[in-house]
């Protein structure tokens, strides 16, 4: 039977299999390599003087790990530069905060050479090769031209955005064509699957024919893999001591008042800034419903090195002291903005107590929060889910209230249609939900991508 080697930038099995603190894709990732005896391989994280080539293999939860140390311009050019600072602001089509230098890919370009070459030495014939996100697309032209022959998928985390998007990318081509060294290519939605042919075919004179595009003499599968959450134990979470204990302190804390519950990455692409906003729209229009509801707003910091990201903060920091400032009273405070991480046991108590769950990114390939919010409901009196038509999520997650993230009047609109909202449409609604959430979840996104990586096109 064939391993699966998972690639991707940062390895992070769970230490404890049986613990729910860990992401639902590690788990699911995790779970798949324990069952097939097969390897995880990434950057530790950690920085050397001189790269060596020599992964340290470990075990770590049952799961092979290698890990590769990088070099300090390796992680400035490559994870800080072309990773966060080009690809990732590009992809959520912002391309007035995309750095466009060429240290960054060349930096790019020398690191995923370094992980085909410490990789390689790893790889059997028959491994099935799955590399993971957009820190990592010429790997598999890397591999190649070292002589592996294995199959070798690709899937795409965030958004591929549009064609004229896409195109401000300099040297587009040269990235679009280390794609057709893979053998599936994965997105979440059929709409970024659609942006990508319109490339090939506009930009590399290929075509797309369902479900090979053709390019560059070569030919690559695509498909749509919408990924999910790991149902089964996030449900069982709830049931755990923190989750209990989250759940009873947010009940209280509420008041008898209504809570509305943003989760995110302090990251642009999650439309902070813009739900605040919309927030504030909310409470100038209605004045009657002051002191009935608040916005508890989780937001973790992350890249806190790049610019970009300590600005954000900056003004988040700004909205909600003037939102706060103009409409709190001795004992309500509207909006409750929190830095501080908490553990995915602790959410899915937080989660549960909220009677509107607000995911509005601007631009965000899936997007699980808002997967995770339905799935942590009382199926007797659920929660509403507000969400963005530019989560990737959205695209199934039908019956929740979609809103145009960038209009305030839009999103104040369906706050009020959410804590309106009666019991038998939020039950009908959330069933619905539901049902395609456990369709749909990581288990199964994992396994349609390892099964069509496996067998092929059949054409
Ligand atoms: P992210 O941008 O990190 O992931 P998202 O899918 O929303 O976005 O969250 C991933 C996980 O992080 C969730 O399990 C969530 O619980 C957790 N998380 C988010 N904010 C948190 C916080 N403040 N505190 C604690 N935990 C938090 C990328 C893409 C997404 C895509 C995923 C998976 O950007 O679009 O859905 O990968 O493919």
């Amino acid at each position: 039977m064939s391993r699966l080697i998972v690639v991707s930038n940062r390895v992070n099995p769970p230490a404890d299999p049986g613990v729910a603190t860990a992401g639902g894709l590690a788990m699911a990732l995790a779970a798949a390599l324990r069952e097939d005896k097969g390897i995880w391989f990434g950057w530790s994280g950690e920085i050397t003087e001189h790269f060596t080539g020599k992964p340290s293999i470990q075990k770590v939860g049952g799961v092979t790990v290698a890990l590769v140390d990088l070099e300090e311009q390796d992680r400035a050019e490559y994870y800080d530069g072309y990773a966060n600072r080009t690809l990732w602001p590009l992809f959520h089509y912002r391309t007035d905060l995309a750095a466009y230098e060429r240290s960054f890919n060349e930096g790019y370009l020398r690191v995923n050479e370094r992980f085909a070459e410490t990789l390689l030495p790893l790889i059997r014939p028959d491994d099935l090769i799955w590399v993971q996100d957009y820190h990592l697309i010429p790997l598999a032209s890397e591999l190649r031209r070292r002589g592996v022959k294995n199959r070798i998928g690709f899937f795409l985390h965030t958004p591929w955005p549009a064609r004229n998007v896409f195109n401000t990318l300099p040297r587009h081509l040269e990235l679009v064509e280390s794609f057709f060294a893979y053998d599936l290519i994965g997105f979440h939605t059929h709409d970024y699957l659609d942006a990508f042919s319109d490339y090939v075919f506009h930009e590399a004179g290929g075509e797309f024919e369902y479900p090979c595009a053709r390019a560059f003499g070569r030919s690559v599968q695509l498909g749509v893999f919408p990924i999910g959450i790991d149902v089964d134990q996030f449900r069982s979470s709830l049931a755990s001591k923190a989750s209990l204990d989250y759940y009873e302190r947010a009940c209280v804390s509420k008041l008898n008042r209504k809570m509305l519950l943003g989760v995110d990455r302090l990251d642009y692409s999650k439309g902070l800034e813009e739900r605040f906003l919309a927030y504030e729209r909310f409470l100038d229009d209605n004045p009657d419903r002051a002191e009935q509801i608040f916005l508890l707003q989780i937001a973790t910091p992350s890249r806190t090195g790049v610019d970009a990201y300590k600005d954000l903060r900056s003004r988040l920091d700004t909205i909600s002291g003037r939102v706060n400032g103009t409409h709190a009273t001795v004992d309500w405070v509207p909006l409750r903005y929190v830095n501080q991480p908490y553990r995915r046991d602790e959410l899915s108590g937080i989660y549960r107590a909220a009677d509107v769950g607000l995911v509005t990114p601007l631009r965000d390939g899936m997007n699980l929060v808002a997967k995770e919010y339905v799935a942590a409901q009382d199926e007797k009196d659920p929660g509403v889910l507000i969400l963005s038509r530019f989560a990737g999520a959205a695209e199934q997650m039908k019956d929740a209230l979609i809103v145009n993230p960038l209009s305030p009047e839009d999103v104040a609109d369906a706050i009020r249609r959410g804590l309106d909202m009666p019991l038998s449409e939020r039950r009908r609604r959330w069933q619905s939900l539901m049902h395609g959430i456990i369709k749909g979840d990581v288990t199964a996104w994992r396994d349609a991508f390892v099964s069509a990586l496996r067998d092929g096109p059949g054409v």
